[in-house]
């Protein structure tokens, strides 16, 4: 049984709104469901898992009928979905008014429930989320019913309020394949068997990294399954080490030669780190400004001179604090408590001596 396997496409979200670095806009979302309806119709996929947080929030119902209208173009592809803590299943929600088309399948309950597909010999199980927060472990001691089928698990959670499970929740748990949403950066938890997607498209800067849908093939006799990246937009974690030498113009050059080798699908999140001098004058503006860059975080530390500051400030708790961080064992640690130790008592300087 060929799958394709996704969760957290996050439809009706404005990606980072607000920005005006960024084109991005709701509607890259669903041309991303699109892309993998279209490919499900081209591979002739038998199924679609979509573990959670299809919708960002509650669907409107011309969502759902967007949403639908996808699903009942495959001719060949059955769609199974739950709902997960962003879309769940509100009193007055949508989702409990709405008549999917018949190869779809909604397992909206708050109890595992299963559909059955005789013609794979094979059971997807899943339940859906009824409010925000799941903080029980639902998923321990989950076992399919007949360990003769193809069994699938969807599920969706991870952290501590949303249903919290480790990798020994499923090992020996008998599902063939386990689908797993929630967390935004996916990763194989048990290689070719329990999968956590990832969201199918970032939804902020924060989500670094590629991201995309997983596809494989499921059989009694095992499962293999790869990831097909996105390429839409796709954030990366850039660091540019500084030193005290260095001017603000000189960065600049730094980060606009390493943007040459950036892809177009690219943005970068630029992280400053090392040391500055006092007189640097750079503003994040100024990076904000070039082409493909989403954030700028400043991990700078100021570069002291701590002898000369130890000699101007003879007999005050500045010296005595450089003194005793000096003996203790230099680490990483040290040298930041240095540091901010140091940047505290020097912008209060007038109170230490
Ligand atoms: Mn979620």
């Amino acid at each position: 049984m060929k799958f394709i396997h996704i969760a957290d496409t996050h439809l009706g979200f404005v990606p980072d709104a607000g920005q005006t670095w960024n084109r991005r806009s709701e509607k890259d979302l669903w041309d991303s469901l699109s892309e993998v309806f279209q490919v499900a119709e081209n591979e002739k996929i038998d199924i679609i898992l979509i573990a959670g947080d299809l919708f960002h929030r509650q669907p409107l119902m011309r969502e759902l009928k967007e949403f639908n209208y996808l699903c009942s173009k495959l001719t060949h592809t059955l769609v199974v979905f739950i709902a997960g803590n962003h879309d769940y299943m509100h009193p007055k929600s949508n989702y409990r008014r709405f008549a999917f088309a018949k190869n779809v399948r909604f397992l909206s309950a708050n109890e595992l429930s299963m559909v059955e597909l005789k013609e794979y010999n094979a059971c997807i199980y899943g339940f859906s989320y009824w409010q925000k927060e799941l903080k029980e472990p639902r998923y321990d001691g989950i076992k399919p019913k007949d360990p003769g089928k193809i069994n699938i698990l969807i599920g969706h959670g991870g952290d501590a309020k949303h249903i919290p499970f480790r990798e020994t929740t499923f090992r020996g748990s008998g599902f063939d394949y386990v689908a797993l949403g929630h967390i935004h950066k996916g990763g194989q938890i048990i290689r070719n068997r329990v999968v956590m997607a990832g969201a199918l498209e970032p939804t902020d800067c924060n989500d670094i990294g590629p991201h995309g849908y997983w596809m494989g093939e499921v059989t009694k006799r095992g499962c293999e399954v790869s990831f097909f990246p996105i390429r839409k937009c796709e954030y990366v974690l850039h660091p540019i080490p500084v030193h005290e030498n260095m001017t603000s113009i000189q960065i600049l050059e730094q980060i606009k030669n390493d943007l040459k080798t950036r892809k177009a699908y690219q943005y970068y999140k630029i992280i400053l780190e090392g040391t500055y001098d006092s007189e640097l004058n750079l503003k994040a503006e100024q990076i904000l400004e070039l082409p493909g860059i989403a954030a700028v975080e400043n991990r700078l530390l100021p570069a002291y001179d701590f002898k000369r500051l130890k000699a101007e400030y003879r007999n005050t708790l500045l010296e005595k604090y450089i003194n005793r961080i000096e003996k203790l064992p230099q680490n990483m640690v040290t040298k930041q408590a240095m540091y901010y130790g140091v940047d505290a008592l020097y912008q209060t300087k007038e109170d230490t001596r």
